[in-house]
């Protein structure tokens, strides 16, 4: 078994769960905040089993998009005031994925 801690923008955060249902995974999804913009992201985790792993990620990938953000990056250029610095563009991603060994799994 695998979990999949899979970080996703809010924007698709609702549909992708509805997905994961439909596709028999269970999830837990939890708010989060980027460590870069500061925004609110959603971590979903997935536990799933090992050759369901690829099928999962498609789910996630499929439902997740990229999207483009302008950032005023103050905290790069501290010595600029904010009114001077210019907002730079950022790709922010459809899912950043992390893949992890389960030693154990059960429920109660
Ligand atoms: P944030 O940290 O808010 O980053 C949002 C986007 O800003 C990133 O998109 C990336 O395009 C850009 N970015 C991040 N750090 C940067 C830096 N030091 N310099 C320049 N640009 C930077 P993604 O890479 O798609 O990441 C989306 C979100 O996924 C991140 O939000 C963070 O919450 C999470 N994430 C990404 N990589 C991670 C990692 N290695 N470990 C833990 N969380 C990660």
């Amino acid at each position: 078994m695998k979990v999949i801690l899979a970080i996703v923008q809010d924007k698709d955060s609702q549909v992708l769960q509805e997905k994961l249902v439909k596709g028999g995974f269970r999830s837990t999804k939890l708010p989060s905040t980027g460590g870069f913009l500061k925004a609110g992201n959603c971590t979903f985790i997935i536990g799933v089993e090992d050759e369901k792993v690829d099928i999962a990620l498609e789910v996630i990938r499929k439902n997740c998009h990229t999207r483009s953000q302008y950032v005023t990056p103050t905290f790069l250029m501290p010595e600029a005031a904010s009114s001077l610095a210019e907002p730079i563009q950022v790709q922010v991603g459809g899912a950043t994925c992390f893949i992890l060994p389960v030693e154990k799994f059960v429920r109660f």
